[in-house]
């Protein structure tokens, strides 16, 4: 018993170790997502979670380690990842959906690395969580309309959210604002919205939003972008509705008029993600 309240206090430390911390959120970051199945790695990068840590990464939302069962499932509808991570009972692996002969030596399938035995080994981890918020993701549709969780409702405090945006090669994605209401503050500090003209949160920066205005529309250079939201412990809003279009540079118009009264932030260069 005493062994168990232990161990319940030792989880729960875990857990709180990812929430809050000096105004920052430490958390994982959103990668790929299939079949309620994510991948997350350490905000300090790749390999960083133990096995106690990779699972207060996905019981932080709600969630659990996928099982193998549940990381396969995902794989069969397009889960493909290159990086190990833990799963249930203290397995490692990860999900390969096309061979290639620097990830998954060539094979495809779970590439699965067992039972680890020691659980101090530092990797990725898959989460399980069909009922998580509609907070995040990955979206490869043609176009899409973001909501903050919860919307129309006021969105909720401690959220992390991280929208990844990939579309077909050589298109451009714009975003259009339809509805915002994010609590307004001078250096957007407390809660905000931050845009990327990349794949993740570190290249790309376009800005950092707040505030009740509507801000102008953005276009991509290449055909990933990624959203991030996050608010902090006190005060909420309204939220937010945005909207994204894809638009093809082969097709006369396309990426030059615009439907919204602002102007068009069309971002220079041109890069893309196959
Ligand atoms: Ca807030």
């Amino acid at each position: 018993m005493i062994a168990l309240l232990l161990l319940s206090a030792l989880l729960w430390d875990e857990t709180a170790a990812w929430g809050f911390k000096d105004g920052v959120l430490h958390n994982s970051i959103w990668l790929e997502r299939a079949a309620g199945v994510y991948h997350r790695e350490a905000r300090s990068g790749k390999y960083r979670l133990t096995y106690a840590e990779a699972k207060a990464v996905c019981e932080y939302e709600g969630g659990h380690l996928a099982t193998y069962q549940q990381l396969e499932a995902a794989r069969k509808i397009g889960f493909h990842v290159c990086a190990a991570g833990w799963m249930a009972k203290g397995r490692v692996g990860y999900p390969i959906v096309k061979a290639g002969a620097n990830c998954g030596f060539g094979k495809t399938g779970i590439v699965d690395y067992g039972i680890r035995l020691n659980r101090s080994e530092r990797w990725d981890a898959y989460c399980y969580n069909p009922n998580g918020k509609e907070c995040g993701g990955v979206f490869t549709d043609s176009k899409h309309v973001f909501k903050s969780p919860g919307y129309p409702n006021e969105y909720e405090n401690e959220q992390i959210c991280y929208w990844h945006i990939r579309v077909k090669y050589g298109q451009r994605i714009q975003l259009q604002f339809l509805e915002f209401d994010v609590e307004d503050d001078t250096a957007c500090m407390a809660d905000f919205l931050e845009i990327y003209d990349s794949y993740d949160d570190i290249n790309g920066f376009v800005g950092r939003f707040c505030g009740d205005e509507l801000p102008d529309d953005i276009i991509s250079t290449g055909n990933v972008m990624t959203l991030k939201f996050l608010t902090d412990a006190s005060v909420t809003a309204g939220g937010f509705q945005i909207r994204y279009t894809t638009l093809d540079p082969a097709r006369p118009g396309d990426g030059k008029n615009t439907t919204s009264p602002g102007k068009t932030n069309f971002l220079a260069g041109k890069f893309g993600i196959m």
